[in-house]
């Protein structure tokens, strides 16, 4: 382990030799640079030594697949997991420089959309820090999801081009290229033994680089990998003269297409668009993971590939990887001589399909069309998947007959890829027991009930490493102080907590870390967006992307409520409250972006009413990302999770800011439901219809939004306010969101929840004003939110899932 001394004394060394300059006159961008090239020296060894252990120990590895890995910056919690980060800043304090300005230089590695992105980056931290054999797979996006910047209240998208400068902790394998074909036909032989042979010819050829990120473990020594795939041009291509004219322009209308597959994340995590780039860009990953983890497996084992599935575990995150299925199958057959009942029994125990989202408009269907001609090969066999999928059901399940078009994975011309990786896998996993209970019982019923065992729930979690003791060390210290250490390796621990609950000083202790937060972040909004906010407000927090289903709309509609209160009764007594947003819009999505053109809007009324006297504030903070999350999650009083019941998968922004001490207002949706029944029903504002209230609304079409729209007072003047009223002007209206929801029917139930919303946050009101009781609450959430580490979710996965075990290192330096 470095000292302090020899930490400084490398890290002069490193600034000298990179930039020929003494430390004093390095800007912070050079010291980045070499604080993390000394990082990744220490990690260097043990990464090797991680690859040696599993190679020697043959045990089972996972492959974690996933079109996002949104990991943020790495700088600060690689220096956390590797035992470094006080050695640090005790050494840039002492050359006088703040650790904070340092790790600001990182881009954030903005390769995801959201939740789903970001679930993948805590679960390689908690893969690493558990020790397992578990890797991520990705796409290396030369742009990244864009940057956002607000111009007259309109989101504008600017391409986030994050490779600008050398990023640190790649390692480019380029002798570890593959090849991945696309297009052309496919020829037919029949062998002597009767077998058939399938040869493609005419493709298009990609070359996939891997560039290598390393994932170290907590106070560990273990070093996994995050392989990101970058698709480049093939090193000399022989087919360039082709046999005909056509065949010339069609291979340099590819060479020039080719770097597009690795070019930029799609932005739209909501509206499936069957884009032919997107589903290169699926293709892409797939084949090049598996054929890595075939030559691995037959480079490792002495084993035959018949055998693969005892020794390899692949995890699909969504259905974006979803051709995992057709590609395990033609490499195993056409590659590796399998048989087909062979191929399908690997690869129906090898596959293992999360699903993240019952919207119907985000479900994947990709037309036969498309691709036929992308992938001609891979739709064969995904037909003959269906073939013989449809005809099991017909002669094995004659009562599902009729249920064929709903279940096929062909159907109406297009490829059902929920279907497929249903079919083609050993698990199928929700991730909040809602929503596995949702797919159970309705989304996927059908299947459920011809694959009774091949459902079940892992809630998601989040690494308490990150979310609590890397963004939020004073509160890490405090709990630390109260219950010792162990919680950090033991997240479950912090319920130790608990015996506090009655401990004034230790509540008081809470409130004041809280406080310091919140000041930091006052400054921080004061910096970014000019206003200034009352640090003893309630701090009501709603980040998230937006959707109309998160319902960022309720929460401006209470917003616009108590600033109607306020005008009509000025001196009334209400708890100074900050709203703050985040959220970035998918570029096409209108709705979304109408919103935040009304958050702006509302902000620029109620920031400046005189009437209000500084009582409410509205911040929208620009550019959400990982680190911004950073900075606004300690600081929050109340987290907002106030989706459309049932419609929230899990959630994981929850889970975040009740670890970090805030109190949930929410619906029974996602994991709020299990965050309600750990801490009890006084500890968690819970409002709203629940998810069989509003599945019955819409099945008995009982609901009519107009008619609260006439009979709410309170509704029908901010709607109208809406419509042309004081939230409307010449050159701004929001007419668009009022028709919206009235010709509509309200599909989100914004009008129907609103009552009961506004009641509960007069709860919060009156809460808040009682520090003690508040803190009280604050702490039973830090308390139980151990359930929510990562940690916990990775250890039912390996149980579960992948029949993993930890891996013990026999080497000394591990
Ligand atoms: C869908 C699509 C479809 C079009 C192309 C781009 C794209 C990108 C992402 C998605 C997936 C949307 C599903 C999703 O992000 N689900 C979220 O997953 C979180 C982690 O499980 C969960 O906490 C959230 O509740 C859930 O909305």
């Amino acid at each position: 382990m470095l000292t302090i001394e020899a930490f400084e004394h490398k890290l002069k060394e490193k600034v000298k030799q990179a930039r020929g300059v003494d430390i004093a006159g390095a800007a912070d961008k050079d010291i980045y640079y070499a604080v993390a090239a000394i990082v990744q020296e220490n990690m260097h060894e043990n990464w090797h030594e991680t690859k040696k252990a599993y190679e020697d120990q043959q045990e089972r590895q996972v492959y974690y697949v996933s079109m996002e890995f949104l990991i943020g910056r790495l700088l600060e919690s690689n220096l956390l997991n590797c035992g470094l980060r006080d050695v640090c800043h005790e050494a840039l304090h002492r050359l006088g420089r703040s650790p904070e300005d340092i790790y600001a230089e990182e881009h954030d590695a903005g390769l995801g959309n959201g939740g789903l992105g970001r679930l993948a980056a805590c679960f390689l931290d908690s893969m690493a820090s558990l020790q397992y054999a578990g890797h991520g797979s990705g796409i290396r996006y030369r742009y990244g999801l864009f940057e956002q910047r607000i111009i007259h209240g309109n989101q504008v998208e600017l391409p986030d081009y994050w490779l600008k400068e050398t990023y640190p902790w790649e390692t480019r394998k380029a002798d570890e290229a593959l090849t991945i074909h696309f297009g052309g036909e496919v020829d037919m032989h029949t062998r002597a033994d009767g077998t058939l042979e399938f040869s493609p010819r005419n493709t298009d050829e990609v070359r996939a680089v891997p560039y290598d990120v390393p994932v170290a473990g907590y106070d560990n020594n273990v070093v996994n990998t995050l392989r990101l795939w970058s698709a480049e041009l093939p090193p000399e291509d022989s087919h360039l003269l082709g046999d005909s004219e056509s065949r010339y322009y069609h291979h340099l209308d590819h060479m020039h297409s080719i770097e597009q597959i690795s070019g930029f994340l799609y932005p739209d995590d909501s509206n499936y668009e069957g884009k032919e780039l997107r589903l290169k860009q699926q293709y892409f990953l797939v084949s090049a993971t598996l054929q890595q983890i075939i030559g691995d497996f037959k480079r490792v084992h002495d084993l035959p590939l018949k055998q693969m599935h005892q020794k390899i575990c692949v995890q699909i995150n969504d259905t974006h990887p979803s051709l995992a299925v057709p590609e395990l199958m033609r490499l195993l057959m056409d590659q590796e001589g399998l048989n087909w009942d062979d191929a399908w029994h690997v690869t129906r125990h090898t596959i293992a399909y999360t699903n993240h989202t019952t919207l119907s408009e985000a479900l994947e269907k990709w037309p036969v069309d498309m691709i036929k001609h992308v992938l001609p090969r891979s739709f064969m066999i995904i037909n003959e998947i269906n073939e013989r999928f449809c005809q099991g059901l017909w002669f094995d399940h004659p009562e599902l007959r009729d249920k064929i078009p709903e279940l096929a994975v062909i159907a109406d011309d297009q490829v059902h890829m929920a279907r497929l990786a249903i079919v083609g896998s050993f698990s199928v996993n929700g991730v909040a027991q809602l929503h596995t209970d949702i797919l159970k019982k309705s989304e996927m019923k059908d299947f459920h009930e011809l694959y009774p065992g091949k459902f079940n729930n892992k809630t998601n979690g989040i690494t308490h490493r990150r979310w609590l003791l890397q963004v939020n060390t004073e509160l890490a210290d405090t709990i630390s102080d109260a219950i010792g250490p162990q919680w950090i390796q033991q997240p479950s621990k912090l319920a130790g907590l608990l015996r506090y609950t009655n401990d004034n000083a230790f509540l008081q202790k809470l409130d004041q870390v809280k406080r310091n937060n919140k000041a930091k972040m006052t400054d921080i909004i004061q910096k970014q967006t000019g206003i200034s906010v009352d640090p003893d407000s309630i701090f009501d927090v709603q980040i998230k992307r937006l959707h109309e289903y998160k319902r960022q709309l309720l929460n401006v509609f209470h917003v616009i409520y108590l600033y109607n209160e306020i005008k009509d009764n000025p001196a009334m007594d209400i708890t100074p409250r900050t709203f703050i947003f985040a959220a970035k819009a998918a570029p096409g999505y209108y709705m979304a972006k109408e919103i935040i053109k009304l958050i702006h809007h509302v902000a620029s009324v109620v920031n400046h009413d005189k009437d209000v006297k500084g009582r409410l504030k509205l911040i929208f903070m620009e550019n959400y990302n990982v680190s911004l999350a950073e900075s606004i999650i300690p600081a929050a009083d109340l987290s907002e999770q106030i989706s459309t019941a049932g419609k929230e998968a899990s959630g994981t922004g929850n889970m975040k800011m009740m670890m970090n001490g805030a109190l949930t207002v929410g619906t029974m949706d996602g994991a709020n439901v299990e965050i309600h029944d750990l801490v009890g029903r006084d500890n968690i504002f819970i409002f709203g219809l629940s998810s069989s209230e509003i599945q019955q609304y819409r099945d008995e079409g009982s609901y009519n939004a107009k008619e609260i729209y006439h009979a709410d007072d309170r509704v029908r003047r901010i709607m109208d306010q809406l419509n042309g009223g004081d939230f409307g002007s010449q050159e701004i209206e929001f007419k668009d969101i009022f028709y919206h929801i009235l010709s509509h029917n309200d599909p989100y139930f914004v009008l129907k929840d609103f009552e009961d919303y506004i009641v509960t946050q007069e709860h919060v009101d009156s809460t808040f004003r009682i520090r003690e009781k508040w803190q009280q609450k604050a702490l039973v959430n830090i308390a139980y939110s151990g359930k929510f580490s990562s940690d916990r979710t990775i250890h039912e996965y390996a149980a579960d899932i992948w029949n993993i075990a930890p891996v013990r290192f026999s080497t000394p330096s591990l």
